[in-house]
Parts: structure tokens; C-alpha cells; sequence
């Protein structure tokens, strides 16, 4: 059993606070209780707390492929600048297009802040629209919610606007575009914000966020088309699909925590982690009370959630850490094509081939090979999946990343694979090992087919999705 299921001192403290207050709290109703669970500070006695620092307050998160926003204190308040901009973007090597971003990025930098703090967020809008930004999660005055026509007026292309707010709870949270959401999302305009508690019994070693989100990008296209509303075939961890997306570097036994969010436009991502079990600790609405916690090893994050894991990385290795719906691990191409499976692809190519030159019959004995064979795809495009691994080809893309735990971390681990100790890796099995086991294989009936491996013809080139 993880001992994320143990009341820490924060957890004892916030019961006893709840404990205390629950008389009050039934005349309140349950959101109030939810927020009150969600708080390590007293926020009724409009006590003023000095700007949370890191080290000295909390352990700053890793945002890979990211960044954190900086700040600066000026007379007691933490001041952001955020900048919505069009910004040149790298999905995975060979595919980039024109998104819209803050301050030269999607998704934008990882604002962080504590519990108590008292933040001001400029906004400057460089963008051809309107826009406005929304503090996903964030109590917080009506008036500073960002959503354009209702709480405020929309941020004029050129304007900078100021929201400002005083932290009352903390957790994982995002912050997104409100204004022509469909638009401005599906071309990037979004990010994490991030409360650390004012209190905390226990930090972890290794604090990471994972921003999920959706994407159509034709391939040869050069902007993420808006206007989908099913197919989408980019699908990122912090705007990087695999094998863009940077690794996990932890070190053996460190108590890593993972944050989750998710702001795809339509889908739903079920994260799943190999090699440990990891319990669920947060979500966006608060703490979890530690005895309504339970370790698995797929979490559900749907649009606009975020989901908090916490374990102990107790397990040496080289560990897949993705969305598990099988078309989220796939880049462009290859997800409306024709089911070929079990078509005899030569007798095919005879016959097409005359009228066709550049035709190729694919998938007959499944995808995993399209991206190692290495056809050529259309300018700025990506393979439908894949990189070279320790084994062979690594036949997955998109929402996929690795978590690399180390004994001990070296410079250069990042681009280093896991090297099993003996007696860890699986193999062929040895003949002396069947018969010992008493193991029989059959042989087959009919020998399996040959791969159809042949190369492309030179004149390949793969069909764009309809
Ligand atoms: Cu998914």
C-alpha cells in the first residue's frame, strides 16, 4: 500500500479545520466545504502573507518541453507578464506550424504560485483577434474569470488588461483562452497554473505537469485547422508528440508527483504509467482525503480536469508513460486508410501498379513498420509514429512519452537508454529451456508470410488524408 494513502500533517490539519468547522459548514453547503478542504491558509482572518518563494515555500514543478513564467514582487504582490502571440512551433522533428501561444509558446509558460499569494497577471494581446484569459479552476472574483462578453470586456488586439487576485486554495490548475475558444484553443492558447500549498508536510523530490491537448494538422499544412471537431491527428504532451516529447528524468526511490491536465478540444486521455502504481491525490477541486484514495495504474483525465499522481519511483528502467486510447499514440497519417489486413499486397500492386505508378499496398500485415521503413511523407509532415529504441523501432507517436528512473542520475541519462541488468530482458527462448519447461511448439501448417517489405517505389507518395 502507498503511503500516499496516510494522512500527512497537512491532511490531519485540514480534518481537524473541517472537523471543527462542520457545524457551520452543513449551513454552508458542500462547495464551501470543498474549498475549505482545499486550503492551507486561513484565509477568513485576512492575514497577509509574504510572496511564496521557491526553495525557501515550495519545490518548483518540471514542465517538460516547457517553461515557468517569471516574476517579480513589487510591494507585496507577485507581477506575470503574459503575452498571446502567433509563434512558429515544432510538433516532433519534420513537422511545425503557425501557432498562437504566450510568450513564444504552446502551450504557454507554467505559471506558478502560492497558496496566500497575491498575483497580478498582465496580459498583452499580439494577436490578429481579441482575445481574453480564463483562470481554469481559480476562485476567484467574478469579474477577473476572464471570460470575454460575460466577466469582462474582450482584450483588443494591442491592449494589455491586468488581472489581479488573491489565492485562496491550491492545486493544479490552467489557464486557457476565453474568448472564440474553439479557434484560439485549437491553435494553442493555453497552460498550467500552478498553487503550491502554503504548508507542506511533505514535498515531493520530482513534481512534473503534463499538459494534454488535440490537434488537426493536415500534412503540408501550416496551420492547426479549427474546425475539426472528431479527426484529430497530433495529439501532445506540453505540445510535443513522440518522439518530440522529453523524457521523465527521475531518480530511483524519489517521490515523483505528476500532474495532469487536459484541454483537448473533444477526447478524453486515459494516462497510463508503466512499471509502478501510482495513487490519485488531487484533483482540481482539491485534496482527496486520504482514505478515498486508491493506487491505479491508468488514470481517466477528461477535457478541462486536472488529475494530481503521486508514487515512489521504485523501479529501475526505461518506463512508457502515454494515453492508452491506441489512435492518441499515433502521429499524421494513416488514420483513415483502407483496412488492407490479410490482402495478398504483390497481386495488388500488379494490377494497380500500371495505371498507378506510384501505388503501394500497405497494412497487410498491420502498421508497426510504416514509419521504420522510412517512406517519404509530404513536406512538414510527420510519420505516423515512431524512433529508433535499444530493441528495434519504437512503433508509437503522439501522447506518449518515457519515464527514465536511474539509480543515480548522470549528465546525459536524457539521451541514454536503460541497460537491463542480466536476467532482465525478455528473449527468445532456447530450445534447452522448452524442453525443460515442457513447452511444445507446433510447428505451423503453413509457414508465416514474408513481411511486405519491399521499398517504396521512387515515385511514392502516400495519400493525404480525405
Ligand atoms: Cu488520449
Amino acid at each position: 500500500m502507498s503511503d500516499f494513502n496516510h494522512p500527512s500533517a497537512v491532511d490531519r490539519r485540514t480534518l481537524l479545520k473541517s472537523g471543527a468547522a462542520a457545524v457551520g459548514l452543513a449551513a454552508l453547503g458542500p462547495r464551501a466545504a470543498s474549498a475549505l478542504a482545499a486550503s492551507t491558509v486561513d484565509h477568513q482572518a485576512g492575514v497577509v502573507f509574504a510572496p511564496g518563494l521557491p526553495g525557501r515555500d515550495y519545490t518548483p514543478v518540471i514542465t517538460p518541453n516547457g517553461a515557468a513564467l517569471p516574476f517579480r514582487v513589487v510591494q507585496g504582490v507577485k507581477v506575470f507578464h503574459l503575452v498571446a502571440e502567433p509563434l512558429q512551433h515544432e510538433f516532433a522533428p519534420g513537422l511545425t506550424a503557425e501557432c498562437w501561444g504566450f510568450n513564444g509558446r504552446t502551450p504557454g509558460p507554467t505559471i506558478e504560485a502560492v497558496e496566500g499569494d497575491r498575483v497580478r497577471i498582465y496580459v498583452t494581446n499580439r494577436l490578429p483577434a481579441a482575445t481574453s484569459v480564463h483562470w481554469h479552476g481559480i476562485l476567484l472574483p467574478s469579474g477577473m474569470d476572464g471570460v470575454s462578453g460575460l466577466s469582462q470586456a474582450p482584450i483588443p488586439a494591442g491592449a494589455t488588461f491586468k488581472y489581479e487576485f488573491t489565492l485562496r486554495q491550491h492545486g493544479t490548475f490552467m489557464y486557457h483562452s476565453h474568448r472564440d475558444e474553439m479557434t484560439q484553443q485549437a491553435l494553442g492558447m493555453m497552460g498550467m497554473f500552478i498553487v503550491h500549498p502554503r504548508i507542506s508536510a511533505r514535498r515531493p523530490d520530482r513534481d512534473f505537469v503534463l499538459l494534454s491537448s488535440e490537434w488537426k494538422v493536415l500534412p503540408g499544412a501550416r496551420r492547426p485547422d479549427p474546425n475539426e471537431m472528431l479527426e484529430f491527428n497530433v495529439l501532445t504532451f506540453n505540445g510535443k508528440a513522440f518522439p518530440g516529447t522529453a523524457p521523465l528524468m527521475v531518480k530511483q526511490n524519489d517521490h515523483v508527483r505528476i500532474r495532469l491536465g487536459n484541454l483537448s478540444a473533444m477526447s478524453h486521455h486515459s494516462i497510463h504509467i508503466h512499471g509502478h502504481a501510482w495513487t490519485l491525490t488531487e484533483t482540481d477541486g482539491g485534496v482527496i482525503p486520504p482514505l478515498a484514495r486508491w493506487p491505479e495504474v491508468t488514470q481517466l483525465v477528461p477535457v478541462g480536469c486536472t488529475r494530481t499522481m503521486e508514487f515512489i519511483a521504485d523501479n529501475p528502467g526505461d518506463w512508457a508513460l502515454h494515453c492508452h486510447m491506441s489512435h492518441h499514440t499515433m502521429t499524421q497519417m494513416g488514420h483513415s486508410g483502407i483496412n488492407m489486413l490479410g490482402v495478398d499486397a504483390a497481386a495488388v500492386d500488379r494490377a494497380v501498379q500500371p495505371i498507378l505508378p506510384s501505388y503501394m499496398t500497405m497494412g497487410t500485415d498491420g502498421m508497426g513498420d510504416m514509419g521504420e521503413m522510412g517512406m517519404p511523407v509530404p513536406p512538414n509532415s510527420t510519420p505516423m509514429f515512431g524512433t529508433t529504441g535499444p530493441y528495434g523501432y519504437i512503433d508509437m507517436g503522439g501522447m506518449f512519452t518515457v519515464l527514465k528512473v536511474r539509480p543515480m542520475l548522470r549528465a546525459g541519462d536524457e539521451a541514454r537508454w536503460w541497460e537491463p541488468p542480466a536476467g532482465t530482458l525478455a528473449q527468445a527462448a532456447r530450445p534447452e529451456e522448452l524442453a525443460r519447461d515442457g513447452i511444445i511448439v507446433e510447428p505451423s501448417a503453413s509457414p508465416p508470410a514474408a513481411p511486405h517489405h519491399h521499398p517504396p517505389p521512387p515515385t511514392f507518395q502516400p495519400d493525404r488524408p480525405k
